[in-house]
């Protein structure tokens, strides 16, 4: 134990030693990880901590899972080019976003908890179908069990990015610091970029690391980690700097990382203004924030436009050699390649595959011949040729 930790952190340990409910022990390793004073020095205790907070966080699942009905959750199927949650505390006004939204039918009350199971919803916009799922009733606790907390955080992990709301009437920092501590708590990473750590594992061989130099900390504790995680063989290539922390979130499987954005509704409220910019002043460098009224309609078509964006989808359209591209386009993932487009389209596509002209704005030059991991851009136009 480093000498040095201060007498909050021994405190918090005092409270971790004597915590009885799991809830009771990742609240006291919270605060232990708040306090530990962040330098070399305490590496390696930070890292334990965060080991015992994940494996807790896995065992509270498990439990919640149990508890409940025999396993009962609320996973709501995926439809359309993408899954987007909304977030927020009750009341802030995703129902009537939902509403506006989509064409889901929801229940709006000017009463707290009127929504308790996720309702989704199907949006519109450019030729793709969006879906956006009400998550309802966060609060403090949640991912500690909280009400139906631990099966509404699921479906947040399950999403595949997220639109946090907020209601500008209120102090809007104290409803992002409580979400985006259940968050974590979850397991949840919100706008950060997993480090770039590719782990192949192999049936035998020993650990190979490419990328060594890259490794801001000791050898022997990546081996540690990686015995604990029972990875006896496999290819590591660590293709940025990164820390150690860096390495065992990568290796911790029960986290998932989630892009992004803020929507502040009830722009049209007394105070509003003044939280808004608060919230600007603090949230703005890491997330897009876009202010909006839902009763009073003001904004809805940029929400639609940054929903649309954060969803990540581009359009690709298709088209026959001499004839005009069909409609709709198909939505593919942001990054998505020619064979992609090739495997959705037909199996036959994707075997016989000899090369495809592309046209717009990831091509030089129109109807221009690309191979088969040409990486397209939302607008393109691909033409496929086959043996
Ligand atoms: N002033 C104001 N009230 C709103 C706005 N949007 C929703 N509300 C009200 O806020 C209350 C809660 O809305 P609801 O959509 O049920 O919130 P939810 O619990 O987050 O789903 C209702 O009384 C809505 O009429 C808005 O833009 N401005
Ligand atoms: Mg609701």
């Amino acid at each position: 134990m480093p000498t040095n930790v201060t007498a909050e952190y021994l405190a918090a340990e005092e409270e971790y030693r004597n915590a009885r409910t799991i809830p009771e022990k990742i609240r006291a390793l919270e605060k232990m990880y708040a306090t530990v004073p962040k330098h070399k020095g305490t590496e390696k205790l930070r890292l334990q901590i965060k080991r015992k907070l994940s494996e807790l966080r896995k065992e509270l699942e498990k439990q919640q899972a149990q508890k409940k009905g025999g396993g009962y959750s609320f996973s709501v199927r995926k439809e359309g080019a993408a899954q987007i949650v909304l977030v927020g505390f009750p009341n802030v006004g995703k129902s009537s976003l939902l509403t506006k939204l989509t064409n889901a039918d929801v229940d709006i009350a000017n009463y707290p908890f009127t929504t308790v199971e996720p309702i989704p919803g199907m949006m519109h916009h450019k030729d793709v179908q969006i879906q956006l799922v009400e998550v309802p009733g966060l609060v403090e606790g949640a991912a500690l069990g909280k009400g139906m907390g631990t099966q509404l955080l699921s479906v947040i992990r399950n999403a595949d990015a997220i639109a946090i709301v907020v209601d500008l009437s209120e102090n809007p920092l104290r409803q992002m610091e409580i979400l985006l501590k259940e968050f974590e708590r979850a397991g949840i990473k919100v706008n950060k970029r997993k480090p770039k750590i590719e782990i192949k594992r192999m049936p035998s061989g020993g650990i190979i690391i490419n990328g060594q130099e890259n490794i801001k900390g000791e050898l022997s504790e990546i081996m540690r980690m990686l015995r604990e995680e029972r990875i006896h063989s496999a290819e590591i290539t660590v293709k940025e700097p990164v820390t150690l922390e860096d390495f065992s979130d990568v290796l911790d499987e029960s986290l998932v990382w989630k892009r992004a954005i803020i929507i502040a509704n009830k722009g049209d409220a007394p105070g509003s203004r003044e939280n808004y910019e608060r919230l600007v002043k603090a949230y703005g460098e890491k997330f897009r924030i876009i202010p909006v009224s839902v009763k009073i309609g003001a904004n809805l078509e940029r929400v639609k436009e940054a929903l649309y964006e954060l969803a990540g989808i581009i359009r690709v359209f298709t088209k026959s050699p001499g004839e005009e591209p069909a409609y709709p386009p198909i939505p593919m993932k942001k990054g998505s390649t020619v064979l992609d487009v090739a495997k959705k389209v037909h199996k036959e596509f994707a075997k016989n595959f000899r090369y495809a002209r592309v046209w717009g704005r990831s091509v030089k030059f129109p109807g221009q011949r690309v191979g088969a991991d040409h990486v397209l851009e939302d607008g393109d136009i691909v033409e496929i040729h086959i043996r």
